[in-house]
Parts: C-alpha cells; sequence; structure tokens
C-alpha cells in the first residue's frame, strides 16, 4: 500500500511514522508512506496556503492552488492510477473500524490535512473522495488525526502483524478485552487472579471470555448488540446477569429486613 501524506506541518510525522509496527512495514517494503509539503507547491511570490475568507469573518482558510498541484503530483508520480483521495476535517464520517477495513483494501490513499478555520470547498467537493473524522472533540488540525488513520489502516495490510494477533483479534472482535497481568504476582497487596495462574487452560480460556463479556456489558453495552455471540457467551452473559443481580439484592439496604 501506498500512502501520501499533503500538510503544511511535515515535522510532525517524522516521529510518529519511524515507530515500531510502523516503522517495521515500512522498512519491510509492506507500505510507502511520502510526507509532502503543501507550500512546496505554492507557486505565488509567498508561498501562501492560506488565505482571507470570502464574505469576511474571523480566521483564514486554506487555499485550493496548492492542494489540487500537490494531491496532481502525487496522481502522476503514480501513473495516473486511480486513488482514494481522503479529507481530515471534522465534517467527515467518524473513523471506525469497518472504514479501516475497507481502506487497508487500497492500493494507493492520498491524506489531505486541513489547518487553519477551514479548508476552501472546492478542495471538498472535487477533490477527495473520501471524508474522515475521529471523533467529535477540536483539534488544531488534521495531522494527529492522519496519524490515527495511518496507524489504524497499516496494522491491517498483510504480513505486518503476525497471524496470531489477527485471529485472536477477529475472535474478540466488538469485545472489550479481558483484563491481563504480568509480574509480580502480587504488587502492592493486589493479588493477580489465581484462575491465571492455574494452568488450566480451559478455565482460563473460560474466565477471560467472561471477564471481556461482563466488562462490555458493563461499559459498552452498544457493542453487544453488534456483536456476534456464541451459545457459550450467551450461557456466560446469563451467568453474569445472574451474579449482578444477586450483587444488587446483597447490597439493597432496603433487603436486610426482606
Ligand atoms: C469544528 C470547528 N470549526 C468550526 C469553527 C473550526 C475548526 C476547528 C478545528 C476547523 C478545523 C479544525 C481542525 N481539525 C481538523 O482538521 C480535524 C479534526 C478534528 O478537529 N477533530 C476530529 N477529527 C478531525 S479530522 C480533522
Amino acid at each position: 500500500m501506498r500512502i501520501d501524506i499533503l500538510t503544511v506541518f511535515p515535522e510532525m510525522f517524522q516521529e510518529a511514522l519511524s515507530g515500531s509496527i510502523i516503522g517495521k512495514a515500512r522498512e519491510k517494503g509492506l507500505i510507502k508512506i511520502n510526507v509532502y509539503n503543501i507550500r512546496d507547491f505554492a507557486t505565488d511570490k509567498h508561498r501562501m496556503t492560506d488565505d482571507y475568507p470570502f464574505g469576511g469573518g474571523k480566521g483564514m482558510i486554506m487555499k485550493p492552488e496548492p492542494v489540487f498541484a500537490a494531491v496532481e503530483h502525487v496522481l502522476e508520480d503514480a501513473k495516473g492510477k486511480p486513488a482514494r483521495v481522503i479529507l481530515m476535517t471534522p465534517q467527515g464520517k467518524t473513523l471506525d473500524q469497518d472504514t479501516v477495513r475497507d481502506l487497508a483494501e487500497e492500493e494507493h490513499m492520498i491524506i489531505i490535512c486541513g489547518r487553519y478555520e477551514g479548508i476552501d470547498e472546492r478542495i471538498r467537493c472535487s477533490l477527495a473522495t473520501d471524508e474522515i473524522s475521529i471523533g467529535d472533540y477540536v483539534l488544531t488540525g488534521g495531522e494527529l488525526p492522519a496519524m490515527v488513520l495511518v496507524d489504524a489502516v497499516t496494522r491491517f495490510v498483510p504480513g505486518v502483524l503476525s497471524e496470531e494477533t489477527l485471529i485472536s483479534e477477529s475472535f474478540t472482535s466488538g469485545l472489550l478485552d479481558y483484563p491481563q497481568y504480568t509480574r509480580p504476582r502480587e504488587f502492592r497487596g493486589m493479588a493477580v487472579p489465581d484462575v491465571l495462574v492455574s494452568g488450566d487452560h480451559e478455565k482460563i480460556r473460560l474466565w477471560r471470555r467472561k471477564q471481556s463479556l461482563a466488562r462490555t456489558l458493563e461499559r459498552r453495552p452498544d457493542l453487544l448488540d453488534m456483536a456476534s455471540l456464541s451459545e457459550e457467551d450467551l450461557k456466560l452473559l446469563d451467568e453474569i446477569k445472574k451474579e449482578k443481580f444477586s450483587d444488587l439484592t446483597r447490597e439493597d439496604p432496603g433487603n436486610e429486613h426482606d
């Protein structure tokens, strides 16, 4: 997969995209990432990338010409083969794992990072094929969102993650992780659950699955509705609900004199 990132802050990407997993994927040639400075495609004397908004108002707007020139340069370099042109914008579709999986199948992604108070509408409507946000909070630009997107997509590129990781991920997909522990066996009075040191692999598997289901039920019940659950999962969920109910009746002081 080829990824080209267009930004006015190319330095922001150097560290982020050379870390362990992405760095190794790049070294192995599984992904090729180029970062372009949009300013290098500005042709005016001051190499301006932003300008005042027509109609007035505060803040500056990203100019269309350098962004169009940068995208066209990249497409020519890719010998005219089509690419997904992704605009990082607060108005985009919120990134989720289904979108990540879809994008990971692409041969070529061009990511445009917005800055300033906004970007010229003509970039959005005639250059971008996709508009993506990473969530409902305001950041200072599209650079961090672009890094989030590249990180998430890279994990799905064949060869980047081990077979094991992918299998365990597909098995737990849609559920929250179970609690994990490493040494020491006891830390500041907090002990590792006995089941994890029991050596009984079937008991450990069931405990972990039940913990995943319980956490998901507690914190993200919306995810449970979408997860594909086995007969065993439904049985574990039943146990969890019964245990929770008995906890409630035990702790409810109103029941003490029943
Ligand atoms: C929504 C606020 N906008 C209305 C005045 C101004 C504005 C604020 C911040 C416009 C752009 C930005 C910069 N943010 C992004 O470019 C961005 C973003 C984000 O802020 N949150 C989540 N995902 C993304 S993707 C790109």
